[in-house]
C-alpha cells in the first residue's frame, strides 16, 4: 500500500493562521531590515563600500536609540526599585550621596505599596498606581476619572489590541481608520480579521480631519456591508503630526454619537505639541465632558505611553488606557482578559507612575527634571523645523510642519522612469526611492505605503530623532542623493 509522503513539518508557512500572514508593520519592514544589514557591513569595517560611515534610523520613533538620556529621576527610582537593599539602614549614607531624596523616598514609597518588582502585581496594573493616573487624568482635564476604568498596560499597543480584539465580533466589523495610519491597527485588524474602513486626511490643510470624510467613508464602509462599529483618532498624527483642534473633536464625537460608533484616542503624543499656542492638545476625555448631559453615555478609550512624549522609555513597554462610559460588565470582562496575561511588566508600570507624578516644584529633583525636559522639547522642535525645511529644499518635495508627533510626512514626486524602474524590481515606487536613500546615504525612513496614503501620490515618513549635531551633515546627503536620484530618472 502506497504511503502518501506527509511533510516533514507541521507547522509550515501554509498550515499557519493565515491572519498571522496578512499582518504587516511597514515600521520593522524591509527598510529597517537592509539598515540592520548595512550597520552590520559598517561595523565590520567595510566602510569604504559606502558614501557614509553611519546608518541613521528614521524609521521608527524610539527616542533613546537615538541618544536621548532618559530623565534622570526616572532611571534613579527604577534603579532603587530594581536593587532595594540600597535602600537598607547600613547603605543609607552612601546612597544619599548618591540619590537625591525625593527619589529615595519615592523609591520606599513604591516599594511599601509594590513589594518585589519581580512578583506578579494586580492584573489590571497596581491601585496605588492606577490613583496616580486618575489623578493626573483629573488635573490635566478637569473631570473626574475612577481608578477602576484605568488599565495599566505594556505600552499602549497592548492596550490597543486588547481593545480591538473585544470589540471585534465577526470578520463583517469595520473599523474607521484614518489613512494615513500607524500600521499596528492595520496590523491587529489583519490579526482578529476585521476590516479596515479608510478615511483620509486631508494633506492640503495641514492632514487635518474633515468631518465630511468621515461620513463617506462611512457610507462607503455600509455600501459594502461592513457592520463599522468604531472609529480610531490619533491626535497627535502619527505619521502626519497633525493636532485636532477642540471644535474639530466636537464634531467627531457628535458623528460617533449620531452613528453609534465607539470611538478610540490614541493620545500617546499628548506632549509632543509644538504650536501650543495654536494647537494644544485637547483629550477626547475633556472635550466629551465638556459637551455635557446629552453624551454622558458615549463609549470612549483613550491611550497613553511611556514611550512617547520626552520620556521615550520605549523599552519600558508602559501605557494604561482609561474606559470611559463603558459598561460595567465590559470592563470585568477586560480585567478577565487582562488577567489571562497576569499582569503589565511592573517596571512599565512604575514608569507610568513617575510619568503621571514627575518631580513637583518643591522636590530636590525639581529643577534637574525641568531642565532636562525643556531641553529635550526645545531640541525636539528645533529638529522638526530644520527637517522639515530640509525636506522642502528637495525639487519637488513638500512637507508639512509637525504640530506634534515625532514625525514628517513629506511628498514626493517621482519621475515616470523612476516609477517603473521601481516597478520593474517588483517594488513600490516610494520603497524603491526609500532604498535608493538608504544606499546612497544611511538614512533610513519608511515609505509612505506603509501607512496608506492617496492613490497616486507618494510619501516617505521620518523622525525628526536622530541627534542634532548630525543634521548638517545628513542634509547635505539627502540633497546630494535627491538630485542625483532625479537625474538618472529624468523623462
Ligand atoms: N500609538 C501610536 C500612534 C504610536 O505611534 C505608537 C508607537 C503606539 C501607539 C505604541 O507605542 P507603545 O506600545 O510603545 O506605547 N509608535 C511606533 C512608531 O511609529 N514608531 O515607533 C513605534
Amino acid at each position: 500500500m502506497s504511503q502518501r509522503a506527509l511533510p516533514a513539518k507541521i507547522l509550515t508557512y501554509e498550515s499557519i493562521n493565515p491572519h498571522v500572514k496578512r499582518v504587516e508593520y511597514a515600521v520593522r519592514g524591509e527598510l529597517a531590515i537592509r539598515a540592520e544589514k548595512l550597520k552590520d557591513e559598517l561595523s565590520k569595517g567595510n566602510s569604504h563600500n559606502y558614501n557614509f560611515d553611519t546608518v541613521v534610523n528614521c524609521n521608527i520613533g524610539n527616542p533613546q536609540q537615538l541618544k536621548q538620556k532618559p530623565i534622570t529621576f526616572f532611571r534613579q527610582v527604577a534603579s532603587l526599585m530594581e536593587y532595594p537593599d540600597l535602600l537598607l539602614p547600613e547603605n543609607r549614607t552612601q546612597v544619599e550621596a548618591l540619590y537625591p531624596i525625593d527619589a529615595i523616598e519615592r523609591a520606599q514609597k513604591l516599594l511599601e505599596q509594590i513589594g518585589s518588582v519581580g512578583a506578579y502585581s494586580h492584573s489590571q496594573g497596581i491601585p496605588y498606581i492606577r490613583n496616580h493616573v486618575a489623578k493626573f487624568i483629573e488635573e490635566r482635564d478637569g473631570y473626574p476619572a475612577n481608578p477602576n476604568d484605568i488599565f495599566l498596560t505594556q505600552g499602549a499597543s497592548a492596550g490597543v489590541q486588547n481593545i480591538l480584539q473585544l470589540i471585534i465580533t465577526h470578520s463583517n466589523v469595520g473599523i474607521m481608520i484614518p489613512i494615513p495610519q500607524y500600521p499596528l491597527y492595520t496590523a491587529t485588524l489583519a490579526l482578529y480579521d476585521a476590516q479596515p474602513v479608510p478615511y483620509y486626511l486631508n494633506e492640503e490643510e495641514d492632514w487635518g480631519l474633515d468631518i465630511s470624510q468621515l461620513t463617506s467613508s462611512l457610507s462607503a464602509g455600509r455600501s459594502k456591508g461592513l457592520d463599522t462599529r468604531a472609529l480610531v483618532i490619533i491626535n497627535p498624527g502619527n505619521p502626519t503630526g497633525q493636532c485636532l483642534t477642540e471644535q474639530n473633536m466636537r464634531e467627531i464625537i457628535n458623528f460617533c454619537h449620531n452613528e453609534r460608533i465607539i470611538l478610540l484616542a490614541d493620545e500617546v503624543y499628548q506632549t509632543n505639541i509644538y504650536q501650543p499656542a495654536e494647537r494644544p492638545f485637547h483629550s477626547f476625555k475633556k472635550v466629551l465632558r465638556s459637551m455635557g448631559r446629552k453624551y454622558e453615555q458615549f463609549e470612549l478609550f483613550s491611550f497613553h505611553s511611556v514611550s512617547k512624549g520626552m520620556i521615550g522609555e520605549c523599552g519600558r513597554r508602559g501605557g494604561y488606557y482609561e474606559c470611559t462610559n463603558i459598561d460595567s460588565r465590559v470592563v470585568e470582562e477586560l480585567y478577565k482578559i487582562a488577567s489571562v496575561s497576569l499582569c503589565p511588566n511592573v517596571q512599565g508600570q512604575i514608569m507610568v507612575d513617575l510619568m503621571v507624578q514627575p518631580p513637583k516644584r518643591s522636590d530636590e529633583s525639581y529643577t534637574l527634571y525641568q531642565k532636562e525636559v525643556d531641553e529635550i522639547y526645545m531640541s525636539l522642535r528645533r529638529r522638526s523645523t530644520k527637517l522639515s525645511e530640509c525636506f522642502n529644499q528637495l525639487e519637488g518635495v513638500t512637507c508639512n510642519s509637525a504640530q506634534g508627533s515625532m514625525y514628517l510626512f513629506p511628498r514626493i514626486r517621482l519621475p515616470q522612469k523612476a516609477i517603473e524602474a521601481a516597478h520593474q524590481a517588483g517594488k513600490q515606487p516610494d520603497e524603491f526611492y526609500c532604498l535608493a536613500m538608504l544606499d546612497a546615504t544611511g538614512v533610513c525612513v519608511v515609505p509612505g505605503s506603509g501607512f496608506g496614503q492617496k492613490n497616486g501620490t507618494l510619501h516617505f515618513r521620518s523622525t525628526f530623532l536622530p541627534p542634532e549635531e548630525l543634521f548638517d551633515g545628513f542634509c547635505t546627503r539627502l540633497q546630494r542623493f535627491h538630485n542625483e536620484f532625479l537625474e538618472r530618472y529624468h523623462d
